[in-house]
């Protein structure tokens, strides 16, 4: 700048900066300047503008999605949150303290749906873009804009709008302050999940709705609902109606209905549910109906594998389940399988002996034969580690590899070619009471893979809520606030999470996000846990 004095361009910057809105795509600054939207959008700007939303908001639905019942379904959901101390003061707007539907600076919500598809499979398309414009923006006074592809990345937007309106209690009025905010948003990682294990503790139907919808306000997308395990089999499965006697009781169960219900829920909310069938070990309480599963009386899992019933009840079972669950992975477990039981029953050691087969391969063989199955009712598999970690080449080329061991597989999975998912137990095992939340937070999925087209086949993470120790009146408060730690670290640009000194770039934010979810219901516990707090460091 030649011909520019140093005094004038310092102006000129200072000048900007008065008058242009703040622009953060990467990289967060000063504690003042924070941004109280969880997980952090992608790119966004804000001035110093506040705006009144209407009461009276209206929908205003276009493009070829636009007249979805997702939509309309999903802004009658959001206004309750955005308005719900309106009813405890509609009795002072009755009386003319406020009118409703003048006055206001925002009257409408225009929601623009591009594409009409609703279909729901990993990898949607879930970007969005949101301006809150003030008057004097270039858009039109008087609206808010979605717009979207396709009616999930319209769901994240109306997620992030609900968050920039805040109720301000002097006037009563919903506010959106630092206007005109434009924001550009898309997910990081395709797969950002939470676990849920209804085996150990029963959770109810409406538990389970919400902590759905918890998920969804932080945009978490997959429900990898642990169904069945060792101690419970809640589910109901037709062609073998004698399973479920394995549920803890009669009240202690899933009909087929409610599974639909579920996943229906789910959808409205963009979710994904995966539902896993943990196979061979893991499975005792499929034996309480149909014995035969078991190797002996004294010796019930793995699952018998040695005997034809074995897969012939799998296939059955998994053709019962893919009626009710259409996203596109199931989850096949794998995991912690002794084989003591097969090699110490005398029927079964026979049966290894004349197949010449130890404990291990007839394990790799039932994890195969179970990944046909699913392959052949159209899904794709998705096995815990130690199915890689003991038979890396035999796993079908489809294979979803699921972490948990510890850090370091993924590196290993996507170097082979096929795809992971991140949930070391150090620091997404939501049941580690113990591990505080700047630890779920600074994990990282991509850690020591650092080619792009392997970058590619980390399909995300997940942070697991195991439910030996949780059932409905801890599971809330247990999953949350650490699981938002972890949604945006799976949601936000990696570049534009700050990692040093998360205390003040990420903590207020963080509490603030935890509060949010109390106003919404949600039994999210306080930040720190008290363990944590009384550990040095
Ligand atoms: N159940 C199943 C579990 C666990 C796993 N699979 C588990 C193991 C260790 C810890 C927490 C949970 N309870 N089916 C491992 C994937 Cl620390």
């Amino acid at each position: 700048m030649p011909s520019m004095s140093l005094f004038s361009f310092a102006a000129l910057v200072s000048f900007a900066a008065l008058i242009l809105p703040r622009v953060f795509a990467a990289g967060v600054a000063d504690v003042d300047s924070l941004t109280y939207v969880w997980p952090l959008p992608a790119e966004f700007s804000y001035g110093n503008g506040t705006l009144s939303v209407n009461p009276g908001l209206s929908l205003v639905a276009e493009g070829g999605g636009g007249g979805s019942g997702t939509i309309k379904d999903a802004f009658d959901r959001y206004y309750k949150i955005v308005f719900q101390h309106n009813d405890a003061f509609s009795i002072l707007n009755a009386f003319g303290r406020r009118s409703k539907t003048a006055g206001f600076d925002i009257n409408k919500l225009r929601v623009i749906v591009h594409s009409k598809d609703e279909g729901l499979q990993l990898g949607v398309d879930e970007s969005y873009s949101l301006s809150v414009p003030t008057k004097d923006g270039n858009s039109i006074a008087g609206e808010a804009v979605i717009e979207a592809n396709t009616v999930y990345g319209a769901l994240r937007g109306l997620e992030t709008f609900s968050q920039l309106c805040t109720f301000d209690f002097g006037t009563k009025t919903v506010l959106v302050r630092k206007a005109p905010w434009y924001i550009k948003d898309k997910p990081r990682f395709a797969y950002r999940g939470l676990l849920l294990d209804t085996s150990r503790h029963y959770q109810p139907i409406e538990v389970i709705k919400h902590i759905i919808d918890s998920m969804s306000f932080a945009k978490l997308n997959v429900l990898h609902w642990h169904i069945i395990d060792e101690q419970s089999f809640p589910l109901e499965v037709p062609t073998y109606p004698k399973l479920w006697q394995g549920a803890y009781s009669r009240w202690e169960r899933y009909t087929v209905e409610d599974a639909y219900e579920i996943v229906n829920f789910a959808k409205s909310r963009g979710i994904h549910v995966m539902a896993e069938v943990d196979v061979p070990g893991h499975a005792e309480s499929w034996g309480k109906g149909y014995p035969q599963l078991w190797p002996s009386s004294s010796c019930r899992e793995p699952l018998d594998v040695s005997n034809n019933f074995t897969f012939d009840l799998i296939s059955g079972m998994l053709s019962d389940m893919r009626k009710i669950f259409p996203f596109e992975l199931f989850h096949l477990g794998g995991d912690e399988v002794n084989t003591d039981c097969w090699t110490f029953t005398p029927r079964v050691h026979r049966w290894l002996q004349s197949h010449n087969m130890t404990g291990k391969d007839a394990y790799t063989s039932f994890v195969l034969k179970a990944q046909q199955i699913a392959i052949s009712k159209g899904w794709t598999p998705v096995n815990w580690e130690e199915t890689f970690n003991n038979f890396p080449e035999k796993l079908d080329r489809r294979t979803v590899v699921h972490n948990w061991l510890g850090p370091g597989v993924c590196p290993k999975v996507v170097n082979s070619g096929l795809r992971c998912i991140f949930s070391n137990q150090g620091v997404w095992y939501l049941d580690h009471l113990d591990v505080p939340w700047d630890k779920v937070y600074t994990a990282e999925p991509l850690e020591g893979i650092t080619d792009p087209s392997k970058q590619k086949l980390m399909l995300g993470g997940e942070v697991c809520m195991w439910g030996e120790t949780a059932d409905p009146s801890n599971v809330l408060q247990t999953i949350w606030p650490r699981a938002a730690a972890a949604a945006e670290r799976l949601w936000s640009k990696w570049e534009s999470i700050p990692t040093a000194n998360l205390n003040k770039t990420v903590l207020p934010r963080l509490h603030y996000f935890r509060c949010l979810l109390n106003t919404r219901g949600v039994q999210a516990a306080p930040v720190t846990n008290a363990i944590a707090r009384s550990q040095p460091q």
